[in-house]
């Protein structure tokens, strides 16, 4: 197999944009727009992710590799040319008409090429009619890919060092990105019922990474290659396997190098391992799974989710809560009551997501058993239209899509623009650490690293790690500041308007002022702000819910890891 060459590819875009292969709605390359902050419009965050499981899998293998992320269909077609004897394309179920596509080209100009399959979508049970190809991962890829080419599967996993996101913009100005991107590892145990990313991995977690010590290392990685100091560590529920945070924790503390993460985690195992933790630990961001009022899930029984969430707040965690509209017990009534109940835990963040029977899920079977699922197009496939399956008490696909449009912005209307919240959590949290910082000095209290907690020990000694923490937390809540002004001209109403002008004043009151620089960065949103108004309201006029911005071609080109080759 030594002349092989393997060509990594994403589907081609444009993406969210409604031709013959991809749809608009729930179909962008974005996950806060898309997902959660839709229907806040000018206001809405917006950011771009690269296809990880690529770099990953080029990073990991002997063989030479050229990594295509998000290319048009001309770069894709293009790039054939260039002599590759695999191609390898992830994708996911709604965007299996492209996968199609592209493998129908390559069948027909190259037929000599191996076309490799791998990604959620390879969980659509006629993928042998619908695409031609010649393997298929469905799983972990990593191991997978080096047995395909003979390399040996238990070597150590080289995890790339990413840029996160690949762009970045706020109030319709751009940022350079200066964050990173981990991914410790793929699936979760808890198998709840609807679950694909769990189900995936057979109910499994398969570690990519050993532990929080190799965490730590691809953090100094990325923070020499990229200057990066901030990540989103890609792990379903990152808190389970505390031994990994913990030792990762340590490595922070023994390097004072108070790096800060966005994940994902259950509420049980928050409950677990304490808000102190998570503030020293440098979470800012928590992804929290609700799914629903009546409490469903083991993962949120007998917690009180709303004091939680007001606890990690005021410690200056933003929380993103996410939960699932049309659920079999959902009426008019109790889906209205189901949003506003979700509304009410007093999130930073909200998304919505329609129930969706994903093929090998328990979900899946049970409604294939009760003869309940509906032949939708994979294409319309997102959880963010029509349901995949007869709803006892929904039958109309327009609901689908309409309920879960009016829950955004039911959201979006009740607590105004998510940026403020987010702004008054991290800059609560700011104030609540240096309060904490100094109680603890004074009443001799130190960090036990065991028990994961503060303990008295009489000793008055100074916290380095955690003063350089909260000096962090201090320039985190200053970056919220000039969205502010904004987001007050943008406003949606009145009680918005007060709630930017009740945060503004504890900008003042907290920093003692506020500088000129930030004024005039304020201004600048501003006026950003209002040419990307007008650019909503030209695209909402085309038919468009906003704008969609597309992410740029991305290409790496890979020698080869040869030490993988089997000896
Ligand atoms: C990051 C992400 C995104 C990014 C996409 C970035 C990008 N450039 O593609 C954003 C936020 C934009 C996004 C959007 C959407 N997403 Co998304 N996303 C994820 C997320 C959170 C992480 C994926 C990831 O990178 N993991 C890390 C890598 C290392 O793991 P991995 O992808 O699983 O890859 C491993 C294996 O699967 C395998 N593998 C993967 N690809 C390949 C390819 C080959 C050749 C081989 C051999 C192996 C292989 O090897 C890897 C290592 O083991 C997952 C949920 C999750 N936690 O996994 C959802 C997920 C993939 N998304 C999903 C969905 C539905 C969407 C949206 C439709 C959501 C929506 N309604 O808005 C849109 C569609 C956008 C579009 N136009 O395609 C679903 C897919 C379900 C399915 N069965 O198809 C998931 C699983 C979430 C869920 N639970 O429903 N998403
Ligand atoms: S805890 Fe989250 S990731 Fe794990 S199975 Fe449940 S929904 Fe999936």
């Amino acid at each position: 197999m030594n002349n092989n060459r393997v060509l990594f590819s994403s589907v081609f875009g444009p993406y969210g944009i409604k031709d013959e292969w991809g749809e608009e709605l729930g179909m962008q390359m974005e996950l806060l727009n898309n997902q959660v902050t839709r229907q806040q419009g000018v206001h809405s965050p917006r950011q771009s992710y690269l296809s990880f499981a690529l770099y990953l899998l080029a990073e990991n293998i002997s063989v030479p590799s050229t990594v295509l992320d998000f290319p048009g269909w001309d770069e894709f077609v293009s790039e054939l040319d260039h002599g590759y004897t695999h191609v390898a394309i992830s994708f996911i179920v709604p965007n299996v008409l492209k996968v199609k596509r592209m493998a129908e080209y390559i069948r027909l100009h190259y037929p000599e090429v191996k076309i490799l399959l791998g990604g959620y979508g390879t969980i659509i049970p006629d993928l042998e009619r619908l695409v031609p190809h010649d393997a298929c991962c469905r799983g972990e890829g990593v191991k997978w890919i080096r047995n395909y080419f003979g390399d040996d599967p238990e070597a150590p996993i080289v995890h790339p060092v990413l840029k996160n996101p690949v762009y970045n913009y706020i109030y319709g100005m751009p940022s350079t990105p200066r964050g990173s991107v981990i991914f410790p590892g793929v699936g979760c145990e808890n198998g709840c019922r609807f679950c694909i990313t769990s189900h995936m991995f057979k109910k499994e977690h398969i570690p990519l990474l050993k532990g929080g010590r190799e965490m730590f290392d691809v953090c100094q990685r990325a923070q020499r290659e990229l200057g990066a100091r901030n990540f989103m560590v890609l792990d379903e529920n990152f808190l389970k396997h505390d031994k990994r945070a913990r030792e990762l924790l340590d490595e922070m503390t023994t390097a004072i190098r108070p790096y800060t993460f966005v994940t994902f985690s259950s509420a049980e195992n928050i409950r677990r391992v304490g808000t102190d933790f998570l503030v020293r630990a440098g979470i800012t961001r928590l992804w929290v799974g609700v799914e629903s009022k009546l409490n469903l899930h083991d993962k949120t029984k007998g917690i009180d989710l709303k004091e939680l969430f007001r606890e990690l707040r005021s410690k200056g965690i933003i929380v993103l809560a996410s939960t699932i509209l049309f659920h079999d017990h959902h009426d008019r009534d109790t889906l209205k009551e189901e949003i506003d109940w979700v509304i009410d835990l007093d999130t930073d963040l909200v998304q919505f997501m329609n129930y969706h029977p994903w093929p090998g899920t328990p979900l899946y079977e049970d409604l294939q058993r009760e003869h309940r699922l509906k032949k939708v197009p994979y294409r319309h496939q997102h959880g963010a239209a029509e349901l995949s399956f007869i709803h006892p008490n929904f039958q109309r696909p327009e609901d689908h899509e309409n309920h879960l449009r009016q829950a955004f912005r039911r959201n979006y209307e009740r607590k105004g623009p998510s940026i403020v919240n987010m702004a008054k959590t991290a800059l609560s949290g700011y104030l609540q650490a240096v309060t904490d910082y100094d109680q603890r000095q004074a009443q001799g209290m130190t960090w036990n690293a065991e028990l994961m907690r503060y303990e008295k020990t009489g000793r008055h000694d100074i916290d380095l790690y955690m003063l350089e923490r909260i000096e962090v937390m201090k320039n985190e809540a200053m970056r919220y500041f000039p969205s502010l002004l904004p987001a007050l001209v943008f406003g949606p109403n009145l009680r918005s308007r007060l709630k930017v002008l009740s945060v503004m004043r504890l900008y003042r009151k907290a920093m003692g002022g506020v500088k000129v620089t930030d004024i005039l960065k304020s201004l600048v949103l501003s006026a950003s702000g209002f040419v990307e108004f007008g650019r909503i309201l030209f695209n909402r006029a085309q038919g468009h819910e906003g704008i969609i911005r597309q992410p740029r071609v991305h290409r790496v080109e890979y020698p080869g890891n040869r030490s993988l080759v089997k000896t």
